[in-house]
């Protein structure tokens, strides 16, 4: 069900309205909305609003940006309630967003509820060189490499990531999984991925199987 603070969220995101998203955020929270539609129909709508309107001209860059600090800003909000009380952990998991590829919101979100479903969580940020992914798998040794994309332009990174590990002798090692609007199971079966989640929730459940194998 759509509410009214529902539709402002959406409002405040796609207008890079930053100043009023907490409130809203916190309002609606306090009205009892599910975080879900907090999620699905406020925050997260908001970007593919903007997406359209950045793919139809309508807005540039900047607009872009403004949009997507008011969406961090409306996340943080949302963050301590999806994370809960300190969990065992279940597994660890490194994600990043790979090389070239400045987006991380989704990443963000997905590590979040990681969290929340009791993973150990090590974020290595964006932009990241196959080189560094490599050297934190070998450091770190997690259960699951998380790596996400927003651009097709960075897609082919994660293939070579995959590559990379394979000729350090680490790809048996550790479950890669994979994620981004651009991204596909296909796209994952073909680069060799152990799987893929269409949205954060799927990608937690995806997350939990591979470490119930180990
Ligand atoms: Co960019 N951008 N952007 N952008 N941007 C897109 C991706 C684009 C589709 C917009 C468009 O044209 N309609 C387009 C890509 C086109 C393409 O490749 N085919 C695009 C472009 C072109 C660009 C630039 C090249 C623009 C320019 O400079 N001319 C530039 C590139 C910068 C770079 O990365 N090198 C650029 C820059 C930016 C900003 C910096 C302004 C900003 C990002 C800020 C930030 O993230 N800190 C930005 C934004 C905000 C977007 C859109 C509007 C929104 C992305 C977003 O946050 N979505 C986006 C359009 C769109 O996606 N509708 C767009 C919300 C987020 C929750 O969804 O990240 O998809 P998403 O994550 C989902 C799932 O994909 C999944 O879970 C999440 C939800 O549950 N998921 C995973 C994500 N990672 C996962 C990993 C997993 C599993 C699931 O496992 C590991």
């Amino acid at each position: 069900m759509t509410n009214s603070f529902i539709v402002q969220i959406k409002h405040a995101v796609v207008d890079g309205k930053h100043k009023e998203i907490q409130r809203l955020v916190q309002s609606a929270i306090e009205e009892k909305t599910s975080l879900e539609d907090i999620l699905n129909s406020g925050l997260i709508a908001a970007m593919d609003v903007v997406g359209q309107k950045f793919s139809d001209g309508q807005i540039f860059v900047p607009e872009m940006l403004a949009s997507a600090f008011t969406m961090k800003k409306g996340l943080d909000i949302v963050k301590p309630i999806i994370k809960g009380a300190d969990n065992k952990s279940i597994g660890t998991i490194v994600m990043g967003t790979v090389k070239g590829d400045l987006h991380d919101i989704g990443k963000n979100l997905f590590c979040m509820m990681l969290e929340g479903a009791g993973f150990k969580v090590i974020d290595l940020g964006i932009d990241l060189t196959v080189e560094k992914v490599v050297q934190q798998v070998r450091k770190i040794k997690p259960d699951i490499l998380g790596l996400s994309a927003l651009l097709t332009t960075t897609m082919p990174e994660m293939k070579r990531v995959i590559e990379e590990l394979k000729i350090n002798g680490l790809r048996d090692s550790v479950k890669v999984i994979v994620g981004g609007a651009p991204v596909s199971a296909n796209f994952a079966k073909k680069i060799g991925a152990d799987g893929y989640g269409e949205d954060a929730a799927e990608a937690v459940q995806l997350s939990k199987k591979l470490v119930s194998k180990n």
